[in-house]
């Protein structure tokens, strides 16, 4: 899945498009970009902007609309009436759902949108969101009408949505230890309140309209896409981080675990020789949350980590429920001990096994071939069933458990540990014999 961001570029990493791009990248899309306008700021103070030029400006969107298939576009900053007119003429008559976050005013104080751009923004820019999100200020000065109630906060919005998008979003309605978003969709209203995190930050709008994007172009209706993105821009707000001088900086902190399993996989394909480790139906590597309920609470890898030549490539993205078998033979594990929480699976061969006994690793097995026929008929339940009898009088976790396979099952051995790293450990202590 791919978004395209139109916006201006912060060079503090807080805000505008390299904002969004670590909002996709923490919630795993791809993220295209269109820069309007480069600006000099940092999380205390908001310095110059240099424009892009038209020309540029329509060279960037082609570039990218004629080579992605783009599922959702957020504009932002757009400066002034040159960009203005380049991006309209370009989206008046495209089909993707677009985001527009009406930036006017950074959170430092710089100029975002010219004053005497304000005109062409509202016809070329707003008709052309399906959903707007300004925030308290900037849905005043767009609507020109002032908000201090309800019916001010529903008759802005009115205005607003005149101008063509279906929804409108006003967010940061602040009522002193709370803060709400009115919403408008179609004609109908809704309020959504939290508490406040008295905290000022940079960057928490672009976080909002960023997820509210990553929500519309997963398929989700518009009012469960605003809550996600609420959900995430309050985790972004609660974590944000004295990162400069100044005021601090959202952060959506990336999952442990996934980056712990995506740390250990890097690590495990550049180690040498690793490409005679690999079994034909390939490698998953795996890492559970503690105290896993199901198997969807383990993260593995989509696809595989795959072998081809002499190197291997790691193809698919790591996720929750990812991988099937390497997980259901770690889920049983670590029903008998907990502390496990890592697993891959390698090639079995005698050679490969005497590495590891060299080495005294602790090694369990089972045999496929004693394998009950009511277990083998009910799919994915013979690892389990394997992993049970091949610990069934341990009193210490194995680090190994293989099996010699079984009529059209190839044999394998799996390395457990507590983390990704401890897993690693074990494998490198047996890499200086993996001669090619
Ligand atoms: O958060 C709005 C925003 C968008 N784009 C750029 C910005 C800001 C806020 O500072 O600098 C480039």
């Amino acid at each position: 899945m791919i978004i395209l961001s139109i916006g201006g570029s912060d060079p503090s990493s807080g805000a505008g498009i390299q904002g969004d791009l670590r909002t996709f990248t923490e919630l795993g899309i791809h993220g295209c970009t269109v820069i309007t306008a480069i600006t000099s700021q940092n999380t205390s103070s908001f310095n110059a902007v240099q424009p892009v030029s038209s020309k540029h400006i329509l060279a960037q969107i082609d570039s990218i609309l004629s080579d992605f298939k783009i599922s959702a576009i957020i504009i932002s900053m757009v400066y002034n009436n040159d960009i203005i007119n380049a991006i309209y003429s370009k989206l008046k008559k495209s089909n993707i759902p677009i985001i527009v976050d009406p930036v006017i005013y950074s959170t430092t104080g710089g100029t975002l949108l010219l004053k005497n751009s304000l005109s062409e923004y509202r016809k070329k820019i707003i008709p052309l969101a399906r959903i707007i999100t300004p925030n308290v200020k900037e849905a005043e000065i767009i609507s020109g009408k002032k908000i201090f109630d309800q019916d001010s906060l529903y008759d802005a919005s009115k205005i607003i949505q005149s101008h063509g998008p279906e929804t409108v979003v006003i967010t940061g309605i602040d009522n002193k230890t709370s803060i709400s978003d009115f919403i408008l969709i179609k004609n109908k209203k809704y309020m959504m309140t939290n508490k406040k995190i008295q905290k000022i930050n940079h960057g928490g709008g672009c976080v909002f309209s960023s997820s509210l994007a990553v929500a519309i172009a997963k398929g989700n209706s518009t009012i469960e896409s605003i809550r996600f993105a609420r959900e995430t821009t309050l985790r972004a707000i609660k974590n944000s981080k004295q990162i400069g001088k100044g005021i601090e900086i959202t952060d959506l902190s990336a999952d442990e675990i996934k980056s712990e399993l995506s740390e250990g996989i890097t690590k495990f394909t550049h180690i040498k020789n690793i490409h005679n480790l690999i079994p034909e139906c390939q490698t998953n590597f795996t890492y559970s949350k503690e105290n896993p309920k199901k198997i969807s609470d383990i993260a593995g890898i989509v696809g595989r980590i795959v072998k081809t030549g002499n190197r291997v490539t790691v193809a698919g993205e790591i996720e929750y429920g990812g991988s099937k078998h390497v997980a259901s033979a770690l889920f049983e594990i670590n029903k008998k001990f907990p502390e496990i929480r890592s697993a891959i699976n390698i090639k079995f061969t005698p050679e490969i096994l005497r590495m590891f006994q060299k080495n005294r690793l602790k090694i369990s097995n089972y045999d496929r071939a004693m394998e009950p026929k009511n277990i083998k008929n009910i799919e994915n339940s013979s690892i389990s069933w394997g992993i049970k009898q091949a610990i069934k009088r341990d009193l210490t976790p194995p680090d190994i458990i293989y099996h010699k396979g079984d009529h059209g099952k190839e044999p394998m051995i799996l390395v457990f540990g507590k983390s990704p790293k401890d897993v690693l450990k074990k494998i490198e202590k047996c890499q200086k014999n993996l001669e090619t």
